[in-house]
């Protein structure tokens, strides 16, 4: 056992991998439980509290999972569930604590092997489909994951992986007609309940981040952690109904998608479409065909859906959700002029888990995040954690029932000081709580002694029509220090020349600080993104770079 990691002595890993891999606990956040409903016994499996007790109360027969011509009920995935962590257990040798990489599209079957891993004891390690063999083999490594369940669809890039990585030794196929394949080991053996008595502080996933740069990092997450972001967020900002069906974009080795589309769905009884992939027309056709009524997706999302609503039925649509990047207030009121509808947007973090600041429909104010969730602390401070006065820009920390450990990563005392966690995000926060977001720490542009957020710049080219999506970010000026130079994707009819560009400097000027103003302007036609969407700054700043020399 871990020095300094006392609390760990009942855990149920006799893999012990993870929890000596967790930071000492004098480098862990705070853990605050302040709300009574984020109180959870000592002995936890989250997939239990999630799938066996939501079937004991009831909800066996009603809708659960869809996606991939599947229709599940409670009853089923549940069942689903124990039949492969029955194979995990006796075909495949899991010990508790092993970690299982979980490879496949957003679908029933990869939501089974997630919850069959966490029944069993095992450690969810969840890729996104779009990893290639050489960021598959990172992971495998730094988790040390014997082995993988995988789409047969997707097993190339992990086959590749595995040759390089002696580690991964076996690896399982759903999808597959052989007679090794994952769903006909599964009807073989029994549905007997498997339910590990984990402790509430044994680790049930690892998510990796790679932030927008940089060496991914795997965030460790409790069997308590998978419950308490379902009793935050989606209970006092959310709201969602059991009548609800979810679904969205964010794939579910991504938090954001995990939770929204995952958890918070079954914690009370509600369903999920999970899609295999899911571009803008996709969503739409979710909500018009498929009724669903609680959409999480992201800012760009939402730009593209706006462009193509005419004569989409969006009725069934209740509440929508953004999160991974700031929502400008343009795209807030566009969507509510369309739909009627007022986005929830909320932050949230790998580290953290999922949201830890949003507002209800109600309380949302456009161009702010919202107010810290029932739950959780936030405050701004300066770079010696001194809290700052209210209209100040400083670094955003907070603390709550969840927080940052890495598996084994130096830079845990960059994300945890004094016991809060540091999500590099740079924000301001109003004398009557809300927060308003300025940009990534490292991303303030600063432009002849002015600090100028790059974001605060792409609200208000957004808010132009010919801008259908823009980045702006510090370019190099021998004069200034840095420019502020934007990346511009114009709407369909718009044409990019230098006409167009000075039109769009004025309509800056017109709208923000005018010495905010893009002093270069170069049109794209698309923007570098991560994975989970998010725009990669860096990469724009090496452009800018580039361009410059
Ligand atoms: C940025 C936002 C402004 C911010 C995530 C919801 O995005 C998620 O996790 P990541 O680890 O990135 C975290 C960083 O993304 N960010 C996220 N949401 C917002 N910035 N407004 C927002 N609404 O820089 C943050 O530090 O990829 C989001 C739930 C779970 C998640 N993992």
């Amino acid at each position: 056992m871990a020095e300094g990691n006392g609390a760990m002595a009942v855990s149920a890993h006799l893999d012990s991998f993870a929890r000596d891999n967790l930071p000492p606990r004098a480098q862990w956040p705070d853990l605050v439980f302040t709300l009574p409903e984020l109180h959870y016994p000592e002995r936890l499996n989250a997939a239990v509290e999630l799938l066996d007790r939501m079937v004991e109360r009831g909800h066996g027969p009603r809708p659960c999972l869809l996606g991939g011509g599947m229709r599940w009920s409670y009853a089923e995935l549940l069942e689903r569930a124990n039949r492969i962590a029955n194979v995990l257990v006796h075909d495949l040798g899991l010990v508790p604590g092993n970690r299982v990489l979980l490879r496949g599209y957003n679908g029933p079957m990869l939501a089974a092997c997630w919850f069959a891993v966490l029944k069993a004891g095992g450690i969810a390690v969840t890729t996104m489909p779009m990893l290639r063999a050489g960021e598959l083999h990172k992971i495998v490594d730094k988790a040390r994951v014997g082995l993988a369940l995988c789409d047969a669809r997707l097993g190339a890039e992990l086959e590749t992986c595995a040759t390089a990585a002696a580690v991964l030794e076996r690896i399982i196929y759903w999808g597959d007609t052989g007679d090794s394949g994952l769903e006909l080991l599964a009807r073989r053996r029994s549905d007997a309940p498997v339910a590990l008595d984990t402790a509430a502080e044994d680790v049930a996933l690892i998510a990796f981040t790679s932030g927008t740069t940089g060496e991914p990092k795997g965030t460790m997450h409790f069997h308590r952690d998978v419950l308490a972001i379902c009793d935050a967020f989606p209970r006092s900002i959310l709201k969602a109904a059991p009548s609800d069906l979810f679904t969205g974009s964010p794939p579910l080795a991504f938090t954001f998608g995990l939770g929204g589309l995952l958890l918070f769905p079954l914690r009370i009884g509600a369903a999920a479409l999970l899609l295999e992939s899911a571009p803008p027309e996709r969503l739409l056709d979710a909500i018009e065909h498929e009724r669903a009524s609680v959409l999480f997706t992201a800012p760009t999302a939402y730009r593209a859906m706006l462009a193509k609503l005419d004569g989409r039925d969006l009725s069934a649509l209740r509440k929508c959700v953004s999160a991974g990047e700031a929502l400008p207030a343009a795209t807030w009121e566009a969507w509510r002029e369309r739909t009627g509808i007022r986005i929830i947007d909320g932050i949230g973090a790998t580290e953290m888990l999922h949201i830890f600041i949003s507002a209800t429909e109600e309380e949302m104010r456009p161009g702010y995040t919202g107010k810290v969730v029932p739950g959780y602390e936030a405050r701004i401070v300066d770079d010696r954690m001194r809290t700052l006065p209210d209209g100040t820009a400083g670094r955003l920390a907070v603390r709550g029932p969840t927080g940052c450990r890495y598996l084994a990563d130096p830079r845990q005392t960059q994300y945890v000081r004094d016991g809060w966690n540091l999500t590099g995000d740079t924000y301001v926060r109003e004398p009557d709580g809300y927060f308003r977001y300025q940009a990534r720490s490292d991303d303030m542009i600063i432009s002849a002694g002015y600090n100028i957020a790059g974001p605060e710049v792409e609200e208000a080219l957004l808010r132009h029509p010919a801008v259908l999506e823009c980045g702006v970010v510090g370019a190099p000026d021998p004069e200034r220090g840095q420019i502020v130079k934007a990346f511009v994707v114009l709407r369909q009819g718009f044409a990019a020349d230098p006409e167009l560009a000075r039109h769009l400097q004025e309509h800056v000027k017109a709208t923000i600080a005018p010495y905010k103003y893009p002093r270069a302007i170069e049109f794209v036609t698309s923007l570098p993104k991560t994975q989970t969407g998010k725009l990669q700054r860096y990469r724009l700043r090496a452009m800018a770079q580039d361009a410059a020399t």
